[in-house]
C-alpha cells in the first residue's frame, strides 16, 4: 500500500507564440513512501470565462486524497467523478481538474513499480505518434501570409501533416485552403478541417461541397455541439469521414449508436485523464472506429500523458493534435517531450518520463487570469491583440 500524504497545486501562465497566454494548474502528489507524482491540469483558457480558486481546490482535493492508497483507482475515480460530475460539453473545468490529478495518479503508479505509463498500459503498439500541426483560423489577409511562411517552416521540421481551423470567414478559409495547396502541393497533407461546432451541419456541408476538391482527409466537428443527427447528415451527403470530440464514454456511445462519426477525438482535457479515456476507447473498439489523441495544447507533462496512452492503443490510427510543447514559449519541465519528423516521441519511464524544474516552474507562476479581449478571441486561441 502507498498512501497520498499531500496535494500541491501550482498555477501557472504560459503565453503561446500566437499571442494567448494559457493558464494551467500543475499538480504534485506525495506519497508515505517519499515519491512525488506529477500532472497537469491543462489550458483553462477557454469558456466559460472563469478559473477555479485554486486555495478552494488544494483544499478539496487534500480532503478527499490524503490517505488513500494509490492502487485504490476504483475508489479515487469514483471520488473524482462524484465530485467533478461531466458537464456535458467539451471545455469542461471539471474534467481539467480531474484530469490533473489522474494523470498524477499514473505517473505514481509508473514510478512506484519502477515502469513507464506506456507500459503499465500494456506497451507501445507503435513506436512514436504521429501527429498534424495546426493552423489557427484565418482573421484576416495577412493570417493567409503568416500562415503559409509558418506552414513552409513546419515542413522544413518534418511536419507533413496539417489540421486547419475553419469556420469563422469561410470566404478567408477558402482562400487559405486553395494557397495552401498551390504553394506546397502534394508535400503536405492536410488531415482535417476542424469546424469547432461553429457552423450548423447545413452550412459546414456547403463549405464542404465548396472546397473538397482541395483535398483533406476529415472534417472535424462539422455541426453544433451535440448535434448528432446533424453529424450524421454531413458524414452520408459530404463524403468526406467525420471525426468529433468526446467528453464522457456515454457521449462515445451516442456518437457510435447513431452512425454520426467515423473517428473519435479521444482527448484527455475533456474527458478527465487516462482511466476514463480507457472507457472510451473500449467503445471505439467494440464500434470499430477509429481513434485519434486529441488537445487542448497541453504542457510538455499532459503531452507525455498524451502520447503514452496514443502509442499503447491500437485504434488510433488517426494522426492525432497534441503539439503544445511546440507551441508554448516555456515549459515546466527539465526536458521537454521530442518530436521527430512529424511524430510525438514517448518518453522513457519511470512514469510519464517528465521532471518538474523547479526554477522554470517559479519562473511562470502566477495566479490564473484572463486579458481583456473578445470572446472570439479565446475561441480563435489567438490572442488578444489580434
Ligand atoms: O489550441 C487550442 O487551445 C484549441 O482550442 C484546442 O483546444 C481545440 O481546438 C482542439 C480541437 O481539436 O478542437 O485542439
Ligand atoms: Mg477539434
Amino acid at each position: 500500500m502507498t498512501r497520498i500524504t499531500a496535494v500541491r497545486l501550482t498555477p501557472v501562465n504560459v503565453a503561446r507564440t500566437t499571442g494567448v497566454v494559457c493558464g494551467h494548474v500543475i499538480v504534485e502528489l506525495d506519497t508515505d513512501d517519499g515519491q512525488t507524482g506529477i500532472g497537469e491540469m491543462s489550458d483553462f483558457q477557454h469558456l466559460p470565462r472563469f478559473h477555479p480558486d485554486i486555495g478552494d481546490l488544494t483544499s478539496t482535493l487534500t480532503a478527499m486524497l490524503t490517505g488513500i492508497d494509490l492502487w485504490a483507482a476504483n475508489q479515487i475515480s469514483g471520488l473524482l467523478e462524484g465530485s467533478f460530475p461531466s458537464s456535458g460539453s467539451l471545455y469542461d473545468k471539471g474534467a481539467v481538474i480531474r484530469c490533473g490529478i489522474d494523470i498524477a495518479l499514473w505517473d505514481l503508479r509508473g514510478k512506484v513499480s519502477g515502469r513507464s505509463v506506456g507500459s503499465l498500459l500494456g506497451g507501445a503498439v507503435r513506436n512514436a505518434l504521429p501527429v498534424a500541426y495546426p493552423i489557427f483560423r484565418q482573421r484576416s489577409a495577412a493570417d493567409i501570409e503568416a500562415n503559409l511562411e509558418l506552414v513552409a517552416n513546419r515542413l522544413d521540421e518534418g511536419f507533413t501533416m496539417f489540421r486547419v481551423y475553419v469556420g469563422g470567414d469561410l470566404g478567408l478559409d477558402e482562400l487559405f485552403l486553395r494557397a495552401l495547396r498551390d504553394h506546397f502541393g502534394d508535400r503536405i497533407e492536410i488531415k482535417s478541417l476542424d469546424f469547432s461546432n461553429l457552423l450548423d451541419a447545413a452550412a459546414a456541408t456547403r463549405f464542404i461541397e465548396r472546397t473538397l476538391d482541395v483535398g483533406y482527409a476529415l472534417v472535424e466537428a462539422p455541426a453544433h455541439e451535440g448535434d448528432l443527427d446533424g453529424l450524421a447528415q454531413v458524414r452520408r451527403r459530404a463524403l468526406v469521414p467525420v471525426s468529433e470530440h468526446v467528453y464522457d464514454a456515454s457521449a462515445a456511445l451516442r456518437l457510435v449508436s447513431a452512425r454520426a462519426v467515423d473517428v473519435l477525438n479521444v482527448g484527455l482535457f475533456a474527458l478527465g485523464g487516462i482511466t476514463p479515456a480507457l472507457r472510451v476507447i473500449a467503445i471505439a473498439e467494440a464500434a470499430q472506429v477509429e481513434c485519434l489523441i486529441g488537445t487542448t495544447q497541453e504542457l510538455s507533462i499532459g503531452t507525455a500523458a498524451a502520447v503514452h496512452l496514443g502509442v499503447a492503443t491500437e485504434c488510433v490510427t488517426i494522426a492525432s493534435d497534441p503539439v503544445g510543447p511546440l507551441l508554448y514559449r516555456s515549459d515546466v519541465v527539465a526536458a521537454p517531450v521530442t518530436y521527430s519528423g512529424g511524430e510525438l516521441l514517448a518518453p522513457t519511464g519511470p512514469g510519464l518520463g517528465m521532471e518538474i524544474d523547479p526554477e522554470r516552474l517559479q519562473e511562470v507562476a502566477g495566479p490564473l487570469r484572463w486579458d481583456a479581449g473578445a470572446t472570439t478571441s479565446i475561441i480563435d486561441r489567438a490572442g488578444t491583440s489580434s
